[in-house]
């Protein structure tokens, strides 16, 4: 506990130094097959050279003279020798059964390295950070070019690979956990959760660092997010640092550090590799050349933690060390607390942004095509109408497959896996919309940005919805919560309120969750049913979401517009004027976003007055028998619509010539 406080009060002094490459170390031993898999190994058939991680069993005194010649130049922190030491990984060389021992011999050795030059300088404590690294596959990304929903490994596989990981890590004592090199944040997210796990389970906090990579000068990641989405993506956990590795070099990751620098509460971190790779794929920029770039970062105090990846030595860390001393550590801005969501893209949902539109028709139960699309397995046709929303101006996409015909977890992840292959949808965040909580972590379990769930709610009372809004939590998405609770839907304007104080109260005092990722819906419900006790819904949401926005902290707002106009089912002109002048209100009253038909929403303006007196009416409430005389107006338009439709049916029995003149 005590190292843990220490490192985040020297980081507010000064820039703290990680150590370089320890591939390029083990290199210059010239190690043999024999060397790396020793007696022990004799009987492994695969072949063990270049498996480094082994050696940390085979060969520790090695690990810990490289160890030592980090420490002797200055690293401030350590990393582990077990940037390959998950089970993923290692089954290329058969060592599955080892992970566990790699993980808890090489904190062992790493640990003990550290506390020796901690005792020699001891006004310049050492830590030791666990590498975690990508493993050789990607959650979020397929790696069959025929087959874009087909993933090597889940995001169950890299869970419990990671959880062992990070035990034998734990267990053997390192300060830090460093989730490095990511490359797909899916894998990142799981690595996360794990850790997490592992903690509770060893009954032992350490603190997490986690760093990407942007391997391409169009500034995104391999899996395609920009730094910006990559931060909202992990940004759930209470990071000590989160940053950038390896690469292309110092000066090309400048901009992305820079990014990161502006918008991460955590601590920023950079270490790259030595330069552009060389022809032979090899990195070979001196400490001085690459001394300039490290300068020029530290000179714009972008940074709070620095050092090499590939190709650098204790050379050039002895230079980063220099300048690191003579460098002022950034200091973190204070940031208002902002809803951030994310698909490949990042998506700031704050005052100055306008209404969220949520895209509805990717629903089985809300659109008949998406749901006939989806039974007839037709899922290029079914993704065209997710695109279409994104064109339309979906800024969210929500997607629902409950279906008492369907078997919704199944359809769930084959639809997610391939819709996060198309990056003109997966550009967007995703709404996961599902009754059944095991089709929404099914859901979570396949994007790599930070979704929403849709929803839960304190509809089976309160241990269920700790239990899931805590799961949420880890998964990094933000929720939904509906008015609901033991006793039923909320109603009434103070039954909204109540419900949603309650679930807030619960959230963010017990369960810790970020109430800037909580988005209250309070029930969008059908009026001008004909009933009078449905005539004041629209009031009692709109008044509800006002109260909300004014009395439970940096929450947001949300509805299912459509469920408003249910009663005009097949007229889409009134639906849409309905919609409209509703939005017009709920959005002053505070509504933050929505779930609409994108692409169907009037303007306000455009409205035909007559009918926008009507819907207003009725909306606000303001008359006994507003609803009849809509219901009236819209008879009257449906006839006028149908006496269109003869006309258009007559035309067609004219003359070729008289139907191309129509
Ligand atoms: N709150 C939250 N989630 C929700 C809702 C909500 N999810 C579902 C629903 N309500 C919002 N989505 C829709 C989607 C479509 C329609 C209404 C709400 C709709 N569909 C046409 C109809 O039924 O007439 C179907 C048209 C067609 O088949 O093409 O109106 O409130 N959190």
């Amino acid at each position: 506990m005590n190292r843990m406080i220490n490192i985040k009060e020297i980081l507010k002094t000064r820039v703290l130094v990680l150590d370089g490459a320890m591939g390029t170390m083990i290199q210059e031993y010239n190690l043999q097959e024999s060397d790396f898999r020793t007696n022990r190994f004799a009987n492994i058939t695969a072949n063990q050279q270049g498996n480094n991680d082994l050696l940390s069993v085979t060969q520790s005194a090695i690990i810990q003279a490289i160890h030592e010649k980090y420490l002797e130049v200055g690293s401030d922190i350590i990393e582990t020798n077990t940037f390959n030491a998950n089970r993923i990984s290692m089954a290329d060389y058969e060592m599955e059964g080892l992970v566990y021992e790699m993980n808890y011999e090489s904190a062992k050795i790493a640990r003990k390295a550290a506390d020796k030059y901690s005792a020699k300088t001891p006004n310049k404590p050492r830590f030791v950070a666990g590498s975690i690294g990508p493993t050789n596959k990607a959650a979020s990304m397929s790696s069959d070019v025929n087959n874009p929903g087909y993933r090597a490994a889940s995001y169950d596989d890299f869970f419990e690979a990671y959880q062992e990981q990070i035990e034998g890590l734990i267990a053997g004592g390192v300060d830090l956990l460093l989730i490095e090199t990511v490359f797909d944040t899916l894998n990142a997210k799981a690595a996360l959760f794990a850790a997490n796990e592992a903690m509770k389970k060893l009954g032992k906090q350490v603190l997490v660092m986690v760093s990407g990579t942007i391997t391409d000068q169009s500034g995104r990641t391999l899996s395609g997010q920009t730094p910006e989405a990559f931060l909202s993506s992990l940004s759930h956990v209470d990071l000590l640092s989160i940053g950038f590795n390896c690469a292309l070099g110092a000066e090309q990751m400048k901009p992305y550090i820079k990014e990161l620098s502006e918008k991460s509460r955590f601590n920023v971190s950079a270490y790259p590799n030595a330069g552009l790779p060389n022809e032979f794929g090899e990195y070979d920029e001196s400490p001085h050349e690459m001394g300039l770039q490290i300068k020029q970062i530290l000179d714009d105090q972008t940074v709070n933690i620095i050092g090499g990846c590939c190709g650098t030595t204790p050379a050039h860390i002895e230079h980063f060390v220099g300048l690191a001393e003579k460098a002022n550590a950034r200091k973190i801005p204070s940031l208002a607390t902002e809803t951030v969501l994310s698909g490949l893209e990042a998506l700031r949902i704050n005052a100055e942004n306008n209404f969220i539109n949520i895209g509805e028709r990717t629903n089985v139960a809300g659109s008949r095509k998406f749901a006939r699309l989806i039974r007839e397995k037709k899922y290029e046709e079914a993704l065209s109408i997710a695109r279409q929303q994104v064109e339309n101006g979906a800024q969210v996409i929500d997607i629902n497959l409950d279906d008492a015909m369907l078997d919704a977890k199944s359809e769930m992840q084959t639809f997610l896996n391939l819709l996060v292959s198309e990056p003109d949808i997966a550009r967007v965040p995703v709404m996961i919309d599902s009754s059944d909580f095991e089709v929404i972590e099914t859901g979570l379990k396949c994007l790599q940005g930070k979704a929403i769930v849709n929803s839960i709610s304190l509809k089976e009372g309160e241990e269920a919805f700790r239990q899931h809004a805590e799961k949420v939590k880890n998964y990094g998405a933000a929720v939904v919560v509906m008015a609901f609770e033991e006793q039923g839907q909320a109603v009434t304007f103070e039954d909204k309120i109540r419900i949603s104080e309650r679930a807030y109260r619960i959230l963010v005092d017990e369960i810790k969750f970020n109430p800037a990722d909580i988005i209250f819906d309070v029930n969008i419900l059908t009026i001008a049913t004909g009933m009078s006790e449905h005539d004041n819904y629209a009031v009692d949401f709109i008044q509800a979401v006002k109260w909300i926005k004014e009395n439970l902290p940096y929450v947001k707002t949300s509805g299912g517009i459509s469920n408003l106009s249910f009663a005009f089912r097949g007229n889409n002109m009134v639906r849409e004027a309905m919609h409209s002048v509703f939005l017009f209100h709920a959005i002053k009253a505070g509504l933050d976003m929505g779930i609409v038909n994108a692409g169907m929403l009037q303007v306000y303006d455009d409205i035909e007055p007559n009918l926008r007196e009507l819907a207003t009416n009725v909306i606000l409430n303001k008359e006994k028998d507003a609803a009849d005389k809509l219901i009236d107006y819209a008879q009257q338009v449906k006839n006028e619509d149908a006496s269109d439709v003869q006309k258009i049916a007559e035309w067609r029995t004219d003359s070729l010539e008289e139907r191309l003149v129509y």
